[in-house]
């Protein structure tokens, strides 16, 4: 098999559980501990990922997820790790939204250069009201004019990035020339949302430039991707499900002559038999209060409140709510509550706690993987680390298997994220 599995590892501090953190053999400061992510990060690259990942968000309330109301802000942390790292690709999430293009384009350069070409961007276009009252005390764009703002963002980012070409610095000291300003090219772009004339102040990287991922899942979301992502960041559902998606991201991409990997998230649980994986799921999740789940669930919706609602009826009628927030999310949920006739608790515990699919031995957990990459619906996993373990004895684990199996890789083919995606 020519093509081979990819695979990145999502840096999540104490995790995305609402309580997880208090199982003993949780550090409860990873979130902010430098040397939790610098652990991690170095057992990624061991095991020969990809990428580390770093998702961010730019709101919290009393209602937040644990590591959402006390960790690193993403470009730091990555240019940290890019000093204890060496081949591992480094993407941080940023939002298209909130940030000044001109600023962004700097950051992720410089982060380019301090890691030799391993830098990448996941773009987001930031779902949360709340986010705007950091910002100036603005408004939250409607949801698809924040893809209008994104596509206009990108390009001036992208833009900024090839200010200059390849072999603009010159620096000839026997002549005096630095650089050669026919090499230097000034954006002046005039948009809708953004004036910027440019040139940026740094030149090309090892890669050439940031690699481009995107989140976001809804039609707008989708489109947004196939024309502009070079990697889609999902949520995993069925293997059914992530084949259509996949069919459609191929579809789309294929119209403007492109590709984009699909890599959906997931935590997988190994366990030495099937009861001991499921033990291992139920000690964090008798750690959670259905309030928590709850407040876990109302992120989604713009933190509607939901302990308004019996928990033991149909999960409520809720119209529009969610669409302007998180809507290939919402829009999932309520699809599935109704499909399902479940009830709110269910429903909010499965948000809080999603069993997961990939929860077994190794090697069920590897047989799985390969089945999904084997059939065509994922290109590979970005792995969380919910449980505890549950990523060290992945990558000792299950990846032997999978190298076994002839899907994935026994050492870096490339220096760079750009060459280790097989992206041009
Ligand atoms: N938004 C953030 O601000 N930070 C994130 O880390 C983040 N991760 C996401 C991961 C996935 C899998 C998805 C589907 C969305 C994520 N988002 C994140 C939100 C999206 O950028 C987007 O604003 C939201 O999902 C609404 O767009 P959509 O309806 O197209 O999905």
């Amino acid at each position: 098999m020519s093509k081979t599995l990819h695979l990145g590892a999502i840096l999540h501090g104490i995790g995305s559980t609402t309580d997880g953190w208090r199982h003993p053999d949780i550090d409860a400061t990873a979130s902010t501990n430098f040397d939790f992510y610098k652990t991690r990060a170095q057992l990624a690259e061991k095991a020969f990922f990809d990428f580390v990942f770093i998702a961010d968000g730019l709101f919290i309330s009393e209602a937040s997820i644990p590591h959402f109301l006390n960790r690193f802000e993403p470009i730091t942390l990555l240019a940290s790790l890019a000093q204890v790292t060496e081949n591992i690709g480094l993407v941080g999430t940023f939002s298209s939204t909130y940030t000044d293009p001109f600023t962004l384009a700097r950051q992720l350069m410089s982060l380019d250069h301090l890691s030799q070409g391993r830098a990448g961007w996941n773009v987001v276009t930031s779902p949360q009201a709340g986010a705007a009252k950091n910002y100036n005390n603005r408004t939250l764009p409607p949801h698809d004019e924040r893809y209008e703002i994104a596509k206009e963002h990108l390009e001036v980012v992208q833009g900024l990035w090839r200010s200059f070409e390849e072999e603009a610095f010159v620096r000839n000291k026997q002549t005096g020339q630095y650089v050669d300003f026919e090499k230097m090219h000034r954006l002046d772009y005039q948009g809708t949302y953004f004036q910027v004339a440019g040139p940026l102040n740094i030149g090309r990287s090892p890669q050439g430039e940031p690699v481009i991922f995107q989140a976001g899942a809804s039609d707008k979301g989708k489109a947004f991707a196939a024309k502009h992502a070079e990697a889609i960041f999902t949520h995993s559902g069925s293997i059914q499900s992530m084949r259509e998606f996949y069919d459609d991201i191929a579809r789309q991409t294929a119209t403007f002559k492109r590709k984009a990997l699909v890599l959906p998230g997931i935590s997988p649980i190994i366990g030495d038999t099937l009861e001991d994986a499921q033990a291992q799921y139920d000690a964090v999740a008798q750690l959670i209060p259905i309030e928590h789940a709850l407040n876990y669930l109302a992120r989604y919706f713009d933190d509607h409140d939901f302990h308004q609602y019996p928990l033991d009826e149909p999960f409520p009628e809720l119209g529009d709510i969610g669409k302007e927030a998180f809507r290939s999310t919402t829009d999932k949920i309520k699809q599935e509550a109704k499909d399902q006739n479940l009830t709110l608790r269910q429903v909010a515990i499965e948000q809080a706690l999603p069993r997961p699919l990939f929860m077994g031995t190794k090697e069920h957990v590897a047989d799985l993987i390969e089945e999904w990459f084997v059939q065509g619906a994922v290109d590979g996993f970005i792995i969380g680390g919910d449980y505890p373990h549950a990523f060290e004895r992945f990558i000792t684990e299950v990846v032997p298997i999978l190298q076994k199996k002839g899907i994935y890789k026994t050492a870096y083919t490339h220096n760079t994220l750009r060459g280790n995606l097989g992206l041009a």
